[in-house]
């Protein structure tokens, strides 16, 4: 009896790797510091924000693909055929690739001016920089309630500016506008409430201090070549 027990207590990990859920999703850490992106965006609003809205998209998704053919999928992968699943997997997939992508986009070191060919391609397409921030802005203030804003390349190797409402993204297969995500700005009010309440434009304004354009142009060029 003892010696089975003792057979059963060496196997545990084994067993308990098995039974283990497989999942392909992760929720990763935040790249910096809650306060690393003050005085632009506040500590306890990126606190609040990652570890209890993002948290609670991620939760959410793995409880909504738990058992459904879709559980062992990727993010990009369920988000290319949301259509064919129950909202909930539509909104906290979108949740949580959203996040994962917004918090990337965003740097202690931030700011400044777009770089190498995503900056050239800025300017052909939209006239400059200046008039680039000008649409994204517009299109963040025009985004009626929750929702994102996105610079996007199309399949077409246009670069556009769109707006998703809820955590809709240019990935899913059932969005207006296609396309690969270059960069994108979380509207809803949890992003800025607690800082600038109900001022959006004051916090789209503080949002270009600490865009990281680094990972905007490697979005950008990684895009191009698939
Ligand atoms: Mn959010």
């Amino acid at each position: 009896m003892r010696r089975l027990t003792l057979f059963f207590i060496s196997m545990l990990p084994f067993i308990l790797a098995a039974t283990e859920v497989k999942t392909m999703l992760h929720f990763e850490p935040l790249p910096y510091e809650y306060n690393a992106l003050e005085p632009h965006i506040d500590a306890q609003t990126m606190e609040i924000h990652y570890s209890r809205h993002h948290k609670a998209y991620f939760e959410n998704l793995l409880k909504a693909v738990a058992g459904t053919a879709i559980a062992d999928q990727t993010i990009a992968e369920i988000l290319a055929q949301v259509s064919k699943w129950p909202d909930a997997v539509r909104n906290n997939a979108g949740g949580h690739y959203n996040h994962t992508l917004f918090w990337k986009l965003m740097s202690a070191d931030g700011g400044g001016t777009p770089q190498g060919t995503l900056a050239e391609k800025i300017i052909s397409t939209f006239g400059s920089t200046e008039k680039f921030k000008e649409e994204f802005k517009k299109a963040a203030l025009g985004r009626f309630g929750s929702g994102w804003a996105w610079l996007v390349l199309g399949s077409d190797g246009s670069l556009f500016i769109s707006s998703t409402p809820n955590q809709d993204n240019p990935l899913m297969d059932k969005v207006d506008k296609p396309g690969t995500p270059i960069l994108c700005l979380d509207v809803w009010e949890h992003a800025y409430y607690l800082k600038f309440q109900n001022l959006r434009a004051s916090y789209i304004d503080a949002f270009w201090n600490v865009v990281n354009w680094r990972k905007a142009e490697a979005l950008f060029s990684a895009a191009q070549k698939k």
